[in-house]
C-alpha cells in the first residue's frame, strides 16, 4: 500500500517533464516541426536525385574495340525514376572533350559488326543497333538519348544524372540495351562508336 504522501510526491515529480513539454509544445510549431526534434535525422525527400536505399541497380562495362575497360555505368532504379552513373576506369583513353552518350537497342557490344537494321556497313558497335526507345515511345528526345559526357583532359570523367523514360524491366526485355560512348563532338571521330556496354545485373 503506497502512502498518499509518497504518492503525490512521485505525481509532482513526474509532472514536471509534462509541464516543460506542453511549455515547449507552442514553440516547436512556430519553429517547425525539425525544431523539436534535433536527433532526428531529416527525412529523404522523393524528388531527390540520390537514390533510396534498396533500389534496384543494373549496370555496364564500357570496353573500347580493342577490349580495353575505359568506363562503369551504373543505373539504380527507384520512386519512379533512374540515377545513372558513369566513371571512367581508365585516363588517357577517351579524347577530352564532350563525347555523346546513348542507350541502344540492342545489347550487343561486338567491334566491328553489322547494324542488324542497315545490313551491309560494318563497323565497331554497329550490333548494338538504333537509339533505344521505350515501349510506346516515338520522337525526340529517344528514351535513350542521355547527357553527353564531359572527359577532362586526363581523359577521365565522372558524371551522374537521371531520368524517367524507361524502367528497369525496360531496358532487360528482349535483346536487352547497351550503352554506348560515341567520339569528341566536333572531331572527325564525333559520329564513331568509341565504347560500349552491355546494360545487366552482373
Ligand atoms: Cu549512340
Amino acid at each position: 500500500m503506497i502512502k498518499p504522501s509518497l504518492a503525490l510526491a512521485a505525481l509532482s515529480v513526474a509532472r514536471g517533464p509534462i509541464v516543460r513539454l506542453l511549455r515547449i509544445a507552442p514553440l516547436c510549431i512556430v519553429a517547425g516541426l525539425s525544431a523539436c526534434s534535433p536527433h532526428q535525422q531529416p527525412s529523404t525527400p522523393t524528388s531527390s536525385s540520390t537514390p533510396a536505399p534498396g533500389a534496384q541497380t543494373l549496370s555496364a562495362q564500357l570496353h573500347i574495340a580493342d577490349g580495353r575497360s575505359v568506363a562503369t555505368a551504373t543505373f539504380a532504379f527507384a520512386n519512379g525514376f533512374a540515377t545513372i552513373t558513369v566513371k571512367t576506369t581508365a585516363d588517357h583513353i577517351l579524347a577530352p572533350g564532350f563525347h555523346d552518350m546513348h542507350i541502344h537497342a540492342v545489347g550487343k557490344c561486338e567491334p566491328n559488326s553489322v547494324d542488324p537494321m542497315k545490313p551491309g556497313a560494318l563497323g565497331d558497335f554497329l550490333s548494338a543497333g538504333m537509339h533505344y526507345q521505350a515501349p510506346g515511345h516515338t520522337g525526340e528526345p529517344m528514351s535513350g538519348d542521355l547527357d553527353p559526357l564531359e572527359v577532362r583532359q586526363d581523359g577521365a570523367a565522372y558524371l551522374v544524372t537521371t531520368t524517367d523514360a524507361f524502367t528497369k524491366d525496360d531496358l532487360l526485355a528482349g535483346n536487352k540495351t547497351a550503352i554506348l560512348l560515341h567520339g569528341a563532338e566536333h572531331s572527325p571521330d564525333a559520329e564513331k562508336r568509341l565504347a560500349c556496354g552491355v546494360i545487366g545485373t552482373g
